[in-house]
């Protein structure tokens, strides 16, 4: 690092460090018995959507299998995972919540 030179090789910072945290987005699978009256109840519950915007959601996972339902800090989406993995459990249907990483 020292060539002699007075240079101790010093990384000087080029850039302001913005590091924000990651972001995980929650997740909602489709099956085949979880009845979509249930499924859009879920997503005005526990996501705050409307009627229009869950039932839309709802059906984008009905059709395409799978749907991203919000995007949240990692404490906020493992409650939100938890929560509908729950309310699921206890009405006996086979609803699956998952976050990822975005
Ligand atoms: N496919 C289900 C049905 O036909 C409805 C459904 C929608 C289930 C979304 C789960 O995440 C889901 N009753």
């Amino acid at each position: 690092e020292d060539g002699g030179d007075g240079d101790f090789g010093v990384v000087l910072e080029t850039r302001p460090k913005t590091k924000r945290p990651p972001l995980y987005k929650v997740m909602l699978l489709n099956d085949d018995y979880t009845p979509m009256e249930f499924v859009v109840h879920v997503l005005e519950r526990f996501f705050g959507l409307n009627h229009a915007q869950a039932f839309e959601i709802m059906l984008t996972v009905h059709k395409k299998g799978l749907a991203v339902v919000g995007v949240f800090s990692f404490e906020v989406a493992e409650t939100k995972v938890a929560q509908v993995m729950d309310f699921a459990r206890r009405h006996q249907h086979p609803l699956q919540c998952t976050m990822e990483k975005e």
